[in-house]
């Protein structure tokens, strides 16, 4: 299921092209198209795995559209193809972000930067951030006046899966949660 998780992210979010696969501007792409296609590189999924993984993912990280035919990944996106249009919202007063500690100079001098992918991703909660930041290396969890931007003109965005998205947080907004010697 883990693997199956995993090679969705990568066309859905990443790479559609690898599989010859198109996805529309909000990120869908026909099921039976990407498992014909996924089939044809030598990867055969199974319809039924598919609707578990999307079922069962931990963090709800594909979606279907309601009559079954299309899916898509809620958020992540790097590729071309996509680009969601998230309806700007009103974010809680604190959001939190998880990252490596040793990003902290270049994000003390730059503020947070979505890199390769379209946004940059917070989350409502610490231990979220936690995991997150686990991922790149020994934690540093940072604190963002999510409120403060929002009242200063800056946009928040929340996918259909919860996870809060921005364009940039800039330095000032920044505070270093936990992590920092
Ligand atoms: C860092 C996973 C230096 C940033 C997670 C992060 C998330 C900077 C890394 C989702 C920087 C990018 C996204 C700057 C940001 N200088 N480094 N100015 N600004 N960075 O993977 O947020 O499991 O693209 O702190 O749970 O780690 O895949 O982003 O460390 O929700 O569903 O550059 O991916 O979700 O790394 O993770 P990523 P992320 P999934």
């Amino acid at each position: 299921m883990k693997k199956t998780s995993k090679f969705l992210s990568y066309i859905l979010r990443h790479h559609p092209e690898a599989i010859g696969l198109h996805l529309d501007s909000e990120g869908w792409a026909d099921v039976d198209e990407l498992l014909q296609k996924a089939a044809g590189q030598g990867r055969e999924i199974d319809r039924v795995l598919l609707l578990e993984v999307v079922a069962n993912n931990d963090k709800k990280r594909f979606a279907l559209s309601d009559d079954g035919r299309k899916i898509c990944a809620q958020q992540g996106h790097s590729t071309d193809q996509v680009a969601i249009d998230y309806p700007p919202q009103e974010p809680p007063e604190v959001l939190y972000h998880g990252t490596a500690d040793r990003f902290w100079p270049s994000i003390c001098e730059q503020g947070l930067l979505a890199g390769s992918r379209h946004h940059v991703h917070l989350s409502g909660d610490f231990d979220t951030a936690v995991k997150v930041g686990q991922r790149h290396g020994k934690v540093m969890v940072l604190k963002v006046s999510a409120q403060k931007m929002y009242q200063d003109g800056h946009r928040f965005y929340l996918s259909g899966n919860h996870v809060w998205l921005a364009d940039h947080v800039p330095p000032q907004y920044i505070a270093v949660e936990q992590g920092s010697e």
